[in-house]
């Protein structure tokens, strides 16, 4: 974040403050649900992050840059896979939040987490909160399937290794009330390790995947996702680094 403090009085006060928005349907009882958190503020509330005292004026002026550091530019003309992304479907089974349709397990990786060492990958996350992802309108989701209410939450999506880039985000679902308190805050430059996908959302994300090779996490960075098994590992091989199959979308192991 820059800030740039020049032209401001001494004795202001600049605050730093985190905006109001609606975060729809946290179920799950206890977990984040809704309620208040432990210093006293409710979910979403407007709250400050940090406070500036401007307490003198000083001569000296440094100038912003006019540029940054350039970013190596992923276009999908570089993409290894523009026919068959590889996929994240967040989905909340009953109790069990999941990925690609599956629970955490330690040394597997599935045929569509298996990525060619040295490509760079588009990849697909969603967030449709039926069993195995399932389509669904938001509407219908409240109060229907998905298991003790855990349903229409956001997933903020942490992929280890390099780094990524967002090319689209777009929503499938419903446009709530809720998505338009959050929507202006979504910043899609920039490298992320993270991505916070929003219920009803499609995020395609354009990924490198270079010089090292074995199992990777991707996992939803909730805490209570991911220590209810909402995690998976990409395997990253040469292996099959002369391209992937078409189809072979199952779940067969090696
Ligand atoms: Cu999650």
């Amino acid at each position: 974040m820059w800030v740039d403090f020049g032209g401001r009085k001494p004795g202001t006060d600049l605050v730093l403050r985190s905006l109001e928005f609606d975060m729809p349907h946290m179920g799950m009882g206890g977990m984040g649900g809704g309620g208040m958190m432990p210093d006293g503020l409710a979910q979403g509330e407007t709250f400050s992050i940090a406070r500036f005292h401007i307490f003198e004026k000083v001569s000296e002026s440094s100038k912003l840059l006019q540029s940054l550091v350039k970013l190596r530019k992923l276009t999908e003309r570089g993409v290894s896979n523009p026919e068959r992304l590889v996929p994240i479907a967040a989905s909340m089974g009953h109790m069990s939040p999941q990925l690609n349709g599956r629970s955490f397990e330690m040394y597997e990786a599935m045929d569509i987490e298996e990525i060619p060492v040295n490509t760079i990958q588009k990849i697909r996350i969603t967030n449709n909160h039926g069993p195995m992802g399932e389509e669904m309108g938001m509407g219908g989701m409240r109060g229907g399937r998905g298991g003790m209410g855990m349903m229409s939450m956001p997933h903020p999506i942490h992929i280890h290794n390099q780094q990524f880039r967002i090319i689209s985000r777009t929503l499938k679902g419903q446009d709530t009330s809720s998505y338009a308190t959050v929507r202006e805050g979504f910043i899609n430059s920039g490298w992320k390790d993270t991505v916070l996908v929003m219920p009803g959302e499609e995020i395609d994300i354009i990924k490198p995947f270079e010089d090292y090779t074995g199992l990777f996490l991707y996992h939803c960075h909730n805490l209570e996702h991911e220590d209810l098994g909402m995690m998976r590992n990409f395997h990253v091989s040469l292996k099959r680094s002369l391209g992937r199959k078409k189809g072979g979308q199952s779940c067969s192991q090696e």
